[in-house]
């Protein structure tokens, strides 16, 4: 077993200051999780540990800047949809604290309700504790199984010796030094008085606790100050004012307190707001009211760490995931009228999910990991996970080319060029990264089929040798013209804005972009750039049958919406 800091041989503890702490922290390293709750426990001044009940309400209690976590049993019962009686095993527990452990790197004290049975429980509860890297348990003196201490009148104390063998064993049992047991005082709550809470704080402190936790039910905290006041700090108090809460915290620091329990305080935010947003979905059968109110999934990818993720997959993984991807979502999207107020079109929601996601996971799906978004108007809402951004901030009054030289940095050897507000069935990407050439436009051969746009406004395409695009050829079919000007007798499809380059096309691609002029660099569009590449390069053309979609305009969007519901 390691040194303990601050033991408690005889009556008092030897409260440490903060430039003693500090020391220690030296001496012990200051990740160790077990130390700083021993520290807390020992420190002059008061701390606080929160509830939390799983992974997530771990990593929030952490962001929230507290301390430390109190792994109550009522929360992680309930969140389990069980009642707070030992009706999940303590290994169930055991697990849940697992996912807590690996979400933060604050201490966690277990509330480990008895120990679960008798003192050979606590001993190998207290061994699985240590492995975990959890920082200590309180144990209470009842029996096995227990009920809350909120709940109903019935609580039958242990025995006062039996409950100090459960403590003597759990400490022989740590294998961390810094590890702490605190002895939970249930007489105060089972009504048997000041003077048995009294009895079993000097038994348990004697027995080895780190720390007594006085709990008590009632509405004020009578009892618990008198109980500071006659105990005078023989060892830590610990106290949870679930009851008491109208109660000042200077009252609790003045007192001497050592650590204030916050101990289902989240657990019972989550369930008020669960509830009100279920109710209003069930009672709207819409989203639109209650998508402002909720957190993003942007913000559980953050939370959860999807951009380590993505990083790691970026470091990992192999082939494949050598091609990268640039997206332009600079504009706003003017003829959806209020639907872009707030976002660009490519963030409109298309069936719960903005348009770039859906873009962002088939171009993930297809391997491709490494993606730009070159972002405009709204920016700000531009906010997904395992993307990086690029900010074209002069979007107004520049043209495409002008976004994708903010991503030139971006090309890489080998780059998807799409559109941002683009949607296309997944073997259209997959049939692209597929055909052979080094520069190659996907383009839709049942372009009369789209009557939806004028046809100065689509990007017509003429190829040279269409008649054959139906065979398995030797090699695909080349670009001739694009723009919106052809003869509709010579078009043979239309550009669906999405492109690869790579190899030697992608040197020849960034000469091209360098070697505009500072005009043609703000002002150009990408068919254009395309019709100056292929006049001195081989373009070449992917074809597919539909199955793509842009949305331009609200009946775009209507479509797009029917789209995203087909495979
Ligand atoms: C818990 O948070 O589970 C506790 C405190 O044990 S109490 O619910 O007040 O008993
Ligand atoms: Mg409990």
């Amino acid at each position: 077993m390691g040194t303990r800091i601050g033991a408690i041989p005889g009556d008092g503890f030897a409260a440490i200051d903060e430039a003693g702490a500090s020391r220690e922290s030296l001496l012990c390293g200051t990740e160790d999780r077990a130390f700083k709750l021993r520290h807390m426990l020992l420190k002059r001044s008061l701390s606080f540990l929160m509830e939390a009940h799983n992974g997530i309400s771990a990593k929030i209690v952490e962001e929230s800047g507290f301390e430390g976590i109190w792994a109550s049993s009522l929360g992680i019962a309930t969140a389990l949809g069980v009642r707070d009686s030992n009706e999940a095993s303590w290994t169930q527990v055991l697990e849940v604290l697992e996912f807590m452990s690996d979400a933060t790197s604050l201490p966690i004290l277990l509330d480990g309700d008895t120990g679960y049975g008798n003192f050979n429980n606590v001993r190998r509860l207290v061994r699985k504790l240590c492995q975990r890297g959890i920082a200590g348990v309180c144990i209470e003196d009842k029996l096995f199984p227990k009920t809350n201490s909120l709940a109903g009148e019935a609580h039958d104390l242990a025995d006062i010796d039996e409950f100090c063998g459960r403590i003597k064993a759990g400490k022989d049992s740590q294998t961390d030094g810094q590890f702490s047991i605190v002895a939970r005082i249930e007489a105060l709550i089972a009504g048997r008085g000041m003077h048995e809470a009294l009895r079993r704080a000097e038994a348990y402190h004697r027995a080895g606790a780190d720390a007594v936790l006085i709990h008590s039910k009632k509405t004020t905290p009578a009892e618990i100050l008198e109980f500071a006041e006659i105990w005078q700090n023989r060892c830590p108090v610990v106290i949870v004012p679930t009851t008491y809460h109208a109660t000042p915290t200077q009252a609790f620091r003045k007192a001497g307190i050592s650590v204030v329990i916050w101990a289902n305080h989240l657990i019972r935010a989550a369930i008020g707001a669960m509830r009100a947003i279920a109710e209003r979905i069930q009672r709207d059968q819409c989203l639109h009211q209650v998508e402002g109110e909720i957190v993003g999934v942007g913000e559980i990818f953050r939370i959860v760490g999807n951009a380590e993720l993505e990083e790691a997959a970026r470091h990992y993984l192999p082939a494949g995931a050598a091609t990268r991807a640039i997206i332009l979502a600079a504009s706003q999207g003017r003829e959806l009228g209020r639907l872009t107020d707030n976002r660009p079109k490519c963030m409109i929601d298309v069936h719960g999910q903005p348009l770039l996601r859906r873009l962002v996971a088939a171009l993930n799906s297809a391997g491709v990991r490494h993606i730009t978004v070159v972002r405009g108007y709204r920016k700000e809402a531009i906010d997904l996970a395992g993307i990086s951004v690029v900010d074209n901030d002069d979007y107004a009054s520049t043209g495409e080319v002008a976004s994708l030289m903010h991503g030139f940095d971006r090309l890489g050897e080998d780059c998807v060029i799409v559109y941002g507000d683009v949607l296309f069935r997944r073997y259209v990407l997959d049939g692209l990264l597929a055909t052979e050439g080094e520069i190659i436009i996907t383009v839709d051969r049942l372009w009369r089929q789209n009557p939806r746009a004028r046809l100065e406004d689509r990007d017509l395409v003429q190829s040279g040798d269409e008649a054959e695009y139906d065979g398995p050829l030797e090699s695909p079919p080349l670009l001739a013209r694009i723009g919106g000007d052809l003869d509709p007798s010579d078009v043979t499809g239309e550009w669906i804005g999405l492109m690869r380059v790579r190899g030697a096309g992608m040197v020849a691609f960034k000469q091209e972009l360098q070697a505009l002029d500072e005009g043609e660099r703000r002002h150009l569009d990408v068919p254009a750039l395309l019709q100056r590449l292929a006049r001195r390069l081989p373009v070449h053309v992917h074809y597919v049958a539909g199955d793509w979609i842009d949305v331009d305009t609200i009946r775009d969007l209507a479509d797009a919406r029917n789209f995203s519901r087909g495979p």
